[in-house]
């Protein structure tokens, strides 16, 4: 819940912090899709009766629908994880062509160390690349501010500004005092041709202006207190940003530092007066070596990092090594195999598919855990939207028995181009949407099919079978995946049919509605130890010392798969509730 309760102190996570800097700074207007690990500033701020929030279709609306808002006068805010940057790529590398008006501030928070996404990019690259002021707070409380200069910043400029934040700061929580909320009046929108209308003259003068306003972005980005030096011991210096910033100064808290707040137009003046200063120099970034490239451009030099460290999370333990100048060692943790929710609708749809045989082209989603053993029946997963156009191209390069899954958050976000393109250019075969009625993945978002807005209010939902026969599908079938023996009977008549057919497989999110039914009895005696049962992946199932199965009842939701597989009779669905 959040609060307006002014001085309050609020142990806010790095989103959090962000969403309450936004909201302080009289934001009117947020856009984002939802991904790990930013899917919280938008969930915070929707609480806010004041901004107007919304869960976009995709990154590429979010960001030109909160654009076009700050253009029309309205502060707006635009948030994703850094990946989800990269759809918004095409409005964003105009961005800053066309400029703001009212304040405009983009939140990337990248994930390094891929604790949740298909990579791990450093997006302080694509900030350099849309030539966009580049803010790094190393703590919520940072974040907090950082976004209410961000603001200020992008009105005095006339650019976006982003924020990027990383899984450590994003997820990270700290005491943030909360302060009150700036309403700012909307500003006065004037049609300017030679501003928005980005045809090729235009564009080459916009940027003719946009190479000027960055050298006032680094004249001010070498005053700004975002670029700090502390000075202590001069026979270590370290040159930080984001949590690299916390972490040297708990490695080395005697060293003198340079924190870059704001680091992009690089500070080089603040750089070479800080070098000067020191006699050793390290620079402590994760991921790519944007610090460091920029540095010894200046002709300063710096101890190289062993590249092994541009892979993964930065740690505090990696410092001294990267120091000494050694290569990274590998923590030697295991990590738990992630697996579907006993219940989950997608686990009939995998259990079919493997059944099948089918090479099957997936997405990204809950449902590309299906790609993991035993299930094993999911054979690609790329961005978001590939489970449909990997399988126009493996149904060329492969021929039948080629199967694409794509989530129902997915689709709608990305693949009903996909799928008009299947139907234009006269692919044949199968796709089934895996339809539980939810972005479940990140945190169970609502989103256009579900027909209710961020703020849980209804409004119009979208028809997935509408969607799929006006993209051109000949045949839509809608079926519970927990009646599999109907799922698989469809599958089967339509994977190779000379026909473009989409199965809907729908059923709700085991999180979202918890129903539980009767968990299944096991009739020992029937029982031949085929563990097919345990082929399906259901937590729930276990085999035990005797090396006969138990059913964990407090998991069990009842959704008898176990019953549908096991060949002998040995489970047995139970009709009691
Ligand atoms: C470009 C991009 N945006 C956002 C994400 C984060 N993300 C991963 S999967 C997913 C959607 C999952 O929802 P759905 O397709 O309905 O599948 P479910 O998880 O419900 O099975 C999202 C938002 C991402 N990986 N890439």
């Amino acid at each position: 819940m959040v609060s307006t309760d002014i001085g309050k102190i609020a142990l806010l996570s790095g989103n959090e912090a962000v969403a309450q800097g936004a909201y302080e700074a009289g934001v009117k207007v947020a856009c984002s899709y939802p991904g790990t690990p930013s899917t919280e500033i938008l969930e915070y701020l929707a609480q806010f009766p004041e901004v107007d929030s919304q869960w976009s279709v995709n990154e590429k609306v979010a960001f030109e629908v909160a654009l076009s808002s700050a253009i029309g006068g309205l502060r707006s805010l635009y948030a994703s994880k850094h990946v989800g940057v990269n759809v918004a790529m095409d409005p964003l590398m105009t961005s800053a062509y066309v400029g703001v008006n009212a304040g405009f501030v983009v939140v990337s928070c990248d994930d390094p160390g891929i604790h949740s996404s298909q990579n791990e990019q450093d997006n302080r690259l694509i900030a350099r690349m849309a030539k966009i002021p580049l803010l790094e707070p190393s703590s919520p409380a940072e974040a907090k501010e950082f976004v209410k200069t961000a603001f200020k910043l992008s009105e005095r400029f006339d650019t976006p500004v982003m924020v990027r934040l990383t899984t450590r700061i994003a997820h990270t929580r700290e005491n943030v005092k909360l302060g009150k909320r700036r309403e700012i009046p909307q500003k006065e929108f004037n049609v300017n041709v030679a501003k928005y209308v980005m045809v090729p003259r235009n564009a080459y003068n916009r940027h003719i202006a946009l190479e000027k306003r960055l050298l006032k972005l680094k004249a001010y980005a070498e005053k700004s207190p975002l670029n700090r030096i502390e000075l202590n011991s001069k026979k270590l210096g370290f040159i930080v940003d984001s949590v690299s910033y916390l972490y040297v100064k708990e490695m080395y808290p005697d060293a003198s530092f340079l924190k870059l707040g704001f680091s992009f137009p690089f500070p080089e003046e603040k750089v070479k007066e800080f070098a000067r200063q020191v006699k050793e120099l390290y620079v402590i970034e994760e991921l790519e070596p944007f610090l460091e490239e920029h540095i010894r451009m200046l002709g300063i030099k710096v101890r190289a990092r062993d590249p092994s460290f541009r892979i993964g999370e930065l740690r505090p333990e990696y410092i001294p090594n990267i120091v000494k100048g050694k290569k990274k060692t590998e923590p030697g943790w295991t990590a738990r195999k992630p697996v579907m929710c006993p219940g989950c609708p997608h686990r009939p749809v995998f259990w079919v598919l493997k059944k099948s045989k089918a090479v099957v082209t997936g997405d990204i989603g809950c449902y590309t855990l299906g790609a993991l053993p035993p299930l094993s029946s999911l054979h690609s997963c790329l961005c978001m939207g590939s489970g449909i156009t990997f399988f126009e191209g493996w149904r060329k390069a492969l021929g039948k028995n080629v199967v694409g899954v794509i989530g129902d958050s997915t689709f709608v976000h990305a693949g009903v181009p996909a799928l008009i393109n299947l139907s234009y250019n006269k692919t044949k075969g199968l796709i089934i949407i895996l339809d539980n009625g939810t972005t479940a993945m990140t945190g169970n978002q609502p989103h256009p099919a579900t027909g209710i807005t961020i703020k849980g209010t209804p409004t119009k939902r979208l028809s997935l079978e509408d969607v799929c026969r006006a993209c051109g599908a000949d045949n839509v079938d809608v079926i519970n995946p927990h009646n599999v023996k109907e799922l698989e009977a469809v599958v089967k008549k339509r994977i190779d049919e000379d026909a473009l057919s989409v199965i809907i497989a729908r059923a709700p999110c085991v999180l979202l509605e918890r129903k539980r039914a009767g968990v299944p009895e096991f009739q020992k005696e029937e029982c031949k130890k085929c563990y097919i049962c345990l082929s399906i992946d259901c937590p729930a199932i276990y085999k035990t010392e005797d090396g006969y199965i138990r059913i964990k009842r407090e998991w069990c939701t009842g959704c008898n798969l176990c019953v549908e597989v096991c060949p002998t009779g040995a489970l047995v669905k139970n009709e009691e509730q």
